[in-house]
């Protein structure tokens, strides 16, 4: 399964045969109060240093989130979508709760994006679905829906499947949908990790979808973050992640050694590559 994102013209196809692709998490106001304040200023320098910056550590894909208590996201989505579209060809993953920032932002994006997120939820399903059909791109589904958050794989596998279902429904390919299992603070709830993996396996094995995951929700909380969501990330992507979001100078290195691990890597290449870029 084949899913194809474009920037202005830069094609990133993200393969269920691999390679991993990278969506970098860094453009989130999440800890990063200089995003915050630049932003409110209307100074874009410091969002491109972070577009840059990833570019550089691997990321394939940027995921663009703008949204703190008193942004108007609406407007300032659209702007910072503009702001990247300056200055990089790659493509964007569009990440608001709401519906009106990402339309707004797809209205000026161009290429193909990826719509971060849809749920199970009517609401949503209403709402985006429409939104990702209109401006032909493809979506993060994540597997949750009106009843919450659902702590058993299968019942996550089920909404996965309602997803798939509806978006086909309103004429989105299925190649562009992409599965979130949804990956948890493991400082909170032991099983949260092992719930996440076994909802990749299943939605691997029995859709074959691209699957995506905010792989550093799972140590917040907790010291040796990098080792925690390296060894994390290894294993959902022998399980069946392909595109993970996460901070590339951090796990850049364990995607690269997975890809090999698992046989994707002739002879190294990437690999290697991967580390001299790094001398
Ligand atoms: N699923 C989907 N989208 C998502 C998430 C998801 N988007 C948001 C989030 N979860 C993923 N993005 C982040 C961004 C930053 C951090 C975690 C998840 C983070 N930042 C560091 C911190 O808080 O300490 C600071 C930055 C750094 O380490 O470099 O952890 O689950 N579809």
């Amino acid at each position: 399964m084949k899913t194809v994102l474009r920037g202005n013209t830069r094609e990133v196809t993200i393969d269920t045969n691999g390679p991993v692709i990278i969506i970098g998490e860094c453009i989130n106001p999440t800890r990063r109060k200089k995003l915050v304040s630049t932003l409110q200023e209307g100074n874009f320098e410091y969002v491109l240093e972070l577009a840059e910056s990833q570019i550089k550590a691997g990321a394939d894909v940027l995921d663009v989130n703008v949204g703190f208590p008193g942004v108007d996201d609406v407007k300032l989505l659209p702007e910072t979508v503009l702001a990247l579209r300056g200055s990089f060809d790659v493509p964007l993953c569009l990440d608001s709760p709401n519906p009106g920032a990402i339309e707004a932002a797809l209205k000026v994006a161009g290429g193909k994006c990826l719509i971060n997120s849809v749920n199970g939820e009517e609401k949503s399903l209403k709402t985006l679905l429409r939104i990702a059909k209109e401006y032909e791109a493809a979506i993060i589904g994540l597997t949750m829906d009106d009843n919450g958050i659902t702590h058993d794989p299968e019942k996550r596998l089920v909404i996965a499947e309602k997803i798939l279902e509806r978006a086909v429904k309103y004429g989105i390919k299925e190649v562009d949908v992409i599965i979130d299992p949804l990956a948890m603070a493991v400082s909170a709830d032991s099983k949260a990790c092992v719930v996440t993996l076994e909802t990749i396996r299943l939605v691997h094995q029995k859709l074959g979808l691209n699957i995506t995951m905010g792989a550093s929700n799972i140590s917040f909380g907790l010291p040796g973050r990098e080792d925690l969501n390296s060894t994390f990330i290894s294993l959902a992507i022998f399980n069946g992640l392909t595109c993970p979001i996460a901070n590339p100078e951090r796990i850049a290195a364990a995607v690269r050694a997975s890809d090999l691990v698992l046989g994707r890597d002739d002879f190294a290449i990437r690999f290697v590559e991967y580390f001299q870029s790094r001398m």
